[in-house]
């Protein structure tokens, strides 16, 4: 105990003459003379890319963001930090080159972001070519202020350049050892920003990250450097993929579609019934099949969906087959009939491929396709992205009246996002004789924390219980309140309230009479597992979960998991009620058979979806995930751990699992193909 006691206070006296050492000889001082040159050049650079999140981005809080501040200074101090490696003299030609790329990056993000609403992306260059007014417009915009602003820091270095180099500032020749100390020092401040650029990041972030969710939230994460650095990857990514193997997958794509036929020859009870009538098309984010049979204090959590549901036909085990892409793979899949890519987003990475999409096709006979959403259209690409799948124009965020009090989430508050597109949807209905339209949701949006503004709907238990005098009190039992997943319910009851408010708007704006509403779950919550335990097991005596061997503990297994991700898919009109088509449609069905299922009824083909006419193949149906695991009306079957899992009584054979299983793969194979090789557009040309 006593030699401890020794050694701090030995280590206290030392520290203490230290410190009074830099203090008396004004060492930090010295040191930032010494590397007075380093310091501009970080100063300057920080400060850009903290100006360029302010022009771009506005909001105060935003341009000030911690996270991203450190992320930029880390990188500037990194690179700048390999200097030291170089003689005095080459420094400032170093120092000055990197600033020449960093105020690059910044300039050419603020013209982008104000033709876009968007961060630059290296992918985008070549699209350039398509839109002749830019090139006029980039020119105008070049001489707004605000994208010059850069350059004073720039010149400013430059002048310090000269300043110091007048005083053979940059002659001095250090010894090695100082020029280790620098870089050492330089190194761990880049070091210490890196420790805290970690320890501040959350998993959601990495992921979001890699698949460039949404831009602005990556800048302001990662800041503008590591943005840019990550957007060269990406945007190189399709290019090397597709550079090789080409000749394979079109032998292979060709072999898998000789035997389809060219137009539709399966006729049934269901072609054409809908032929030239209006599609709106519900994307209903976070929105799960499950979730609708529950009811917390005797109220129902999606009493419309489920009304529209009975109204009409509901494919009640229908499954969304989304990748890393989520909302956009939805979309992707749903208009293309495509799965998505083995790697990186069709959205971000895929834009200019060739897709025979239902937008598309249904532009051709005459309709007038379009979508709408809330928030800013560089989401997931989708202001490019929607162009190339057809739509004529995608009403995005700068359409809509946004304020503090009108959002919850990650925007626009659904119940605003459809009030204020009514007018919209009866302009087009005006002007159009027919159309198709898409209109993506938001608020039910992980990780539903804006609890307040759900409004009221508790999902605990009240119980009235009998006192033994015979008097009745309340009990109430705090089950899902206060979880995760409790919040979903809250959030999703939100959404499904809205969802209700715009039919009857819809109704009384008469743009129910001709038109045909087509909903559907992007996917499910995407919450673990383990946020449903409490769900199936909550003992109220306890307020916990049963234990894993109560009897009445109900395993929530990995497949229970799997199949319960189902979501809703509806096509509803206003008049279905009580006719044949009123019905519940139990086969499996997959995101990647809406379209040639609509098509068959509104009289539209592509001969090349992977999926089918729901009621063409029926139960002999199979729905692939990404993954490679598949479903049928029989099992569910996991490739990696090559089990199967019951879901009926109805038994498979070995045989059938492996035809299933070779399916799937080919099927996930010429999908990524026809995406990465571009060969819809090869084949048109043919
Ligand atoms: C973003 C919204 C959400 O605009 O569609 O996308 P997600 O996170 O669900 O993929
Ligand atoms: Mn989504």
């Amino acid at each position: 105990m006593n030699r401890l006691k020794v050694k701090v206070k030995r280590l206290y006296t030392k520290t203490k003459r230290q410190l009074k050492r830099i203090k008396k000889e004004h060492l930090i001082r010295e040191y930032f003379k010494d590397n007075m040159f380093f310091y501009a050049y970080v100063l300057i650079n920080v400060v850009n890319a903290t100006i360029l999140r302010f022009f771009c981005i506005h909001s105060l809080e935003n341009y000030l963001s911690f996270r991203a501040l450190v992320s930029d200074a880390m990188i500037v101090i990194l690179i700048g930090a390999f200097g030291y490696l170089l003689k005095p003299k080459s420094r400032p030609a170093y120092y000055i080159g990197f600033s020449v790329i960093f105020v690059a990056i910044c300039m050419i993000n603020s013209i982008y972001y104000t033709f876009y609403t968007s961060f630059a992306s290296l992918s985008m260059l070549e699209l350039m070519q398509y839109v002749g007014q830019v090139g006029d417009a980039v020119v105008k915009n070049v001489l707004q202020p605000k994208d010059l602003v850069y350059l004073i820091g720039f010149i400013l270095l430059i002048v310090i350049c000269k300043k110091l180099k007048k005083k053979n500032y940059f002659k001095k020749v250090e010894v090695k050892s100082v020029r280790r100390r620098k870089m050492f020092t330089s190194l761990s401040i880049a070091g210490v920003l890196a420790i805290i650029f970690f320890i501040t990041m959350k998993p959601l972030d990495v992921t979001r990250f890699v698949k460039q969710w949404n831009k602005e939230y990556i800048v302001m994460r990662f800041g503008i450097y590591i943005y840019q650095g990550e957007d060269i990857v990406t945007s190189l990514q399709p290019k090397i993929n597709s550079m090789f193997g080409y000749d394979q997958a079109k032998k292979n794509f060709d072999e898998y579609f000789k035997d389809k036929p060219d137009t539709n020859t399966n006729k049934n009870k269901y072609t054409d019934i809908f032929k030239g009538k209006n599609i709106l098309v519900i994307h209903a984010e976070s929105m799960m099949t499950n979730a609708m049979s529950l009811k917390f204090n005797g109220q129902e959590v999606t009493p419309n969906l489920n009304k529209m549901s009975k109204e009409g036909m509901f494919f009640s085990n229908f499954y969304s087959q989304v990748s890393v892409g989520t909302s956009s793979d939805s979309e992707l899949t749903n208009t293309t009939s495509l799965m998505p890519t083995k790697s990186g987003t069709a959205f971000v990475s895929y834009y200019n491929r060739t897709y025979i999409s239902t937008p598309s096709m249904l532009k051709e006979m005459g309709y007038y396709p379009f979508s709408m959403h809330a928030n800013n259209g560089s989401f997931w690409n989708r202001s490019v992205m929607h162009a190339s799948l057809g739509y004529e124009k995608l009403y995005d965020k700068s359409e809509y009246e946004v304020t503090k009090d009108n959002t919850i989430g990650l925007g626009l508050s659904d119940k605003e996002f459809f009030k204020q597109s009514i007018p919209k949807l009866q302009e087009i209905n005006k002007e159009n004789e027919k159309w198709y339209g898409l209109m993506i949701m938001l608020s039910n949006h992980t990780p539903f924390a804006d609890v307040e503004k759900y409004g009221d709907f508790p999902v605990d238990i009240k119980e009235t219980v009998t006192n033994p005098d015979g008097t009745t009190s309340e009990v109430t039992y705090p089950y899902m309140e206060g979880t995760k997943l409790g919040n979903y319910f809250k959030s999703l009851h939100y959404a499904d309230s809205a969802l209700g408010e715009f039919l009857t708007e819809l109704d009384e704006a008469g743009l129910l009479e001709n038109t045909v509403i087509v909903l559907y779950g992007d996917h499910d919550a995407r919450l673990p597992r383990n946020n449903y335990d409490r769900l199936y097991n909550y003992n109220k005596e306890t307020n916990e979960t049963y234990e894993e061997n109560d009897p009445r503990y109900n395993e929530y297994n990995s497949y229970k998991y799997e199949l319960g991700r189902k979501v809703p898919f509806i096509i509803w009109t206003k008049d279905m009620k009580g006719t044949s088509l009123n019905m519940e449609i139990t086969d499996v069905m997959g995101m990647y058979d809406v379209q040639p299922t609509l098509g068959n009824m509104f009289g539209f083909y592509n001969k090349y979806s992977l999926g089918h006419d729901i009621f063409d193949i029926g139960s002999n149906n199979i729905v692939v995930f990404p993954s490679g695991n598949w479903v049928n009306n029989k099992v569910y079957y996991n490739i990696s751990k090559q089990e199967s899992y019951p879901i009926s009584t109805e038994a498979i054979s070995q045989e059938e699992i492996d035809t299933n299983t070779e399916y799937a793969n080919k099927l996930l194979d010429v999908s990524n193909d026809i995406i990465v090789f571009n060969l819809l557009r090869k084949d048109e040309e043919e």
